[in-house]
């Protein structure tokens, strides 16, 4: 029963959070606007290529932000679709199947959800084909209302697999514009894809011979393009009055597959290491205004819900999550699979990847990136981890049937 799924989790979760809880409620009844973008790392973040930088528009939102920038990506085989159930529900994606296949048969808690009925009106705009990824089943499965998918957006400026972030974006806020606030409104970008083909004529970057028509150059154009869609968004929301009064929660859904892993390091400076790999940039605008602040607490994409929903002042102690609230944390364990062995974690100060036993992986120190030796309470957070995988697990297989 669902009181079982919280006791178990709140015994593997113990001594988690901070006793104090800071800024609950501080951004209560605002729109959320979500962006996730298409394979957006946080190594992009403040970082200049040949004296420009890759992302000026997400940088200077930086400044102004909840900034987290130690939050590690998650998803498992369902890649961005995972991103998004994560998201919405704080549960651990599946390993053996994308989430979203499960969901024609059952409904999902979701953050959605719980905001629909508060009055909310819910939305998602992707420029794909909403078959893709199950999106037609997964959408409803977390409660939201209302689907804009590729026929929205077409015969407009194709960028790659379908139609460029700004049509994304355009086309979206004459929707934003029409619709019952407060609202929920998940945008899902697309023109950052793999293989990162941008038109010439909008490439932003003049990227340095050695970076020309290589994979991590044009990742780079990909994202700079996307980060300038974006600020032409935040100016249309502005014209419209809907930026004020709305929270603006940016992230990446996952790490983007780049071959030449030394070119990376040269771009970064310093070994380009799979804790780089899977460390994806996560921001929060519109509730401290003005003033930034920079969150370094480990987390995971499981924990961008939970902070959200504190922000919004929405109290999730009686629903199954498995993330946390990163402004209200003092300890955490990051379980990520799928792209990694089973069993692998971040958790405050190690990354460990695992092997077929505990002692088969390896583990490294999270601010250095050199390997340490493995330790006994290395060994509890693998156990800890393995179970609230399982547990997860378990708890997707009991919400079987449409609630
Ligand atoms: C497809 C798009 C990309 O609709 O969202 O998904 P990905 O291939 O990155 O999982």
């Amino acid at each position: 029963s669902k009181e079982e799924f919280l006791a178990e989790l709140s015994e593997l979760k113990e001594g988690n959070l901070s006793n104090e809880k800071v800024a609950f409620g501080s951004a209560k009844g605002k729109n959320v606007i979500m962006i996730q973008v298409e394979s957006l790392q946080n190594f992009v973040i403040d970082l200049s290529v040949d004296g420009q930088e890759v992302t000026p528009v997400l940088n200077s939102l930086v400044d102004e932000s909840y900034y987290f920038s130690n939050v590690y990506q998650q998803v498992g085989q369902g890649n961005t679709s995972d991103a998004e159930f994560i998201f919405n529900t704080a549960i651990y994606p599946r390993e053996d199947v994308a989430t979203s296949e499960l969901a024609s048969t059952r409904d999902f808690p979701s953050i959605a959800r719980i905001l629909g009925e508060q009055g909310y009106s819910t939305s998602t705009f992707h420029p794909g084909d909403k078959e893709f990824w199950n999106r037609d089943d997964l959408y409803p499965a977390l409660g939201i209302e209302t689907i804009y998918d590729k026929q929205l957006f077409e015969n407009e400026d194709v960028i790659g697999i379908g139609p460029s972030d700004e049509v994304l974006f355009k086309k979206g806020v004459m929707e934003l514009k029409k619709t019952q606030q407060p609202f929920y409104s998940q945008f899902i970008t697309l023109s950052s894809h793999h293989p990162f083909e941008l038109p010439k004529e909008k490439q932003l970057l003049e990227l340095p011979e050695k970076l020309e028509n290589t994979d991590v150059g044009n990742y780079l154009q990909s994202v700079a393009y996307t980060d300038q869609a974006i600020g032409k968004f935040i100016e249309e929301l502005k014209k419209n009055g809907l930026y004020d009064n709305s929270l603006l929660v940016i992230y990446g859904d996952h790490q983007a597959p780049l071959q030449d892993e030394k070119l990376v390091s040269e771009v970064l400076n310093h070994e380009y290491h799979t804790i780089d790999k899977f460390n994806v940039p996560f921001l929060i605008h519109g509730d401290m205004t003005k003033q930034g602040q920079k969150i370094t607490q480990v987390g995971g994409q499981l924990d961008m819900m939970p902070t959200v929903a504190n922000l919004l002042g929405l109290s999730l102690d009686n629903e199954v999550i498995f993330g946390q609230d990163l402004l209200n944390t003092e300890k955490n364990l990051v379980g990520t699979r799928f792209y990694l062995p089973t069993g692998s974690y971040f958790s405050n100060s190690v990354f460990y990847e695992a092997g077929n036993t505990f002692d088969d992986g390896v583990a490294y120190s999270l601010d250095t990136h050199e390997e340490i030796p493995l330790t006994a309470d290395m060994k509890k957070d693998y156990e800890a981890v393995l179970k609230l995988e399982k547990l997860s697990d378990d708890y997707i297989a009991s919400l079987e049937g449409k609630e």
